[in-house]
């Protein structure tokens, strides 16, 4: 896969970069997408996109809680990959460098990434449903109810129909607006406002690139396609 000699120079002098991530740079750590091969992720016949809802929580919250604990055992077992590694090298190596998930499999940290702006939460946490005090799920199993108003806790993760954490959006979108250069890596890009953040970027005059073995509606936006898997692409990356 060739990067081109334009990619390499700005790589080299870039001082505002931002990366976007999604399913997809998590994939070579074993972590299912949710639109691979042309599927869609199912749990007990259903879609992900109704189980992963606001409206499932009011209706069913036991249920959510089983996919998501479901989810985070599965997760427990996996690590970062190359990928999560060279994006974690690159915080250090830029003036101002901002990493931006979709994921909420917690593997950028594992992987050394600092500030993760996590567009759609966490599941390695629960929150009050009520008065939204959080509760790590780490090392310790979450509390039957909420310890300070007795509530009922629900995965810290944004639902289909829910805002994204506040601030967290409005600062991504400042920091595309800023940046020189932004990579979007493995993601389908179907998935708003998280999908709007590299239009920003390009409308602001930055050096759009995608990483990703196939194409996406984003391609023909990006200054540059580099059709491959991102534990692969990144690391051809040398600041
Ligand atoms: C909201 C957490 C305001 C839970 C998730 C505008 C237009 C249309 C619809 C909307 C719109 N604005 C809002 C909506 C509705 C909705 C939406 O976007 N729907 C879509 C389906 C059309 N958005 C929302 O509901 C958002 N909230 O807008 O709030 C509001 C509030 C009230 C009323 C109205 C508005 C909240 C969205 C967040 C939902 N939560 N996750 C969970 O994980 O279960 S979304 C979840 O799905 C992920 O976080 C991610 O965002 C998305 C999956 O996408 P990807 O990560 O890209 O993964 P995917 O599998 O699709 O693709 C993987 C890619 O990787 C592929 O391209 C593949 O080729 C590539 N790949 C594979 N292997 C590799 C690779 N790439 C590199 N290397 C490899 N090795
Ligand atoms: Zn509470």
């Amino acid at each position: 896969m060739h990067i081109s000699a334009e990619l390499r120079q700005l790589f080299a002098r870039a001082n505002r970069v931002l990366v976007l991530t999604g399913a997809g740079v998590s994939a070579e750590s074993g972590v299912p997408t949710f639109r691979g091969g042309g599927n869609t992720a199912v749990w007990k016949g259903m879609p992900f996109d109704v189980i992963s809802s606001a409206e499932m929580v009011e209706r069913d919250l036991p249920a959510v809680w089983e996919w998501f604990d479901y989810r985070r055992d599965f997760l427990a077992e996996l690590t970062p990959n190359p990928a999560h590694y060279e994006i974690a090298r690159w915080q250090d190596s830029f003036v101002e460098f901002t990493l931006v998930t979709q994921n909420i499999d917690g593997l950028h940290q594992k992987a050394g990434s600092r500030e993760v702006i996590e567009l759609h939460g966490n599941i390695w946490r629960a929150r009050c449903t009520t008065c939204s005090t959080a509760y790590s799920m780490v090392e310790e199993q979450r509390p039957e109810a909420c310890l300070e108003c007795g509530d009922l806790l629900r995965p810290d993760v944004v639902l289909f129909g829910e805002m994204l954490p506040p601030g967290a959006f409005e600062l991504a979108a400042a920091r595309a607006r800023a940046c020189e250069l932004c990579f979007v890596v493995g993601t389908s890009a179907l998935v708003y406002p998280a999908a709007g953040l590299p239009e920003i970027a390009k409308g602001a005059g930055a050096y759009v690139v995608e990483v990703n073995p196939e194409r996406t509606p984003l391609s023909s936006l990006c200054d540059e396609v580099l059709t491959g898997k991102a534990g692969e692409m990144l690391p051809l990356f040398q600041r």
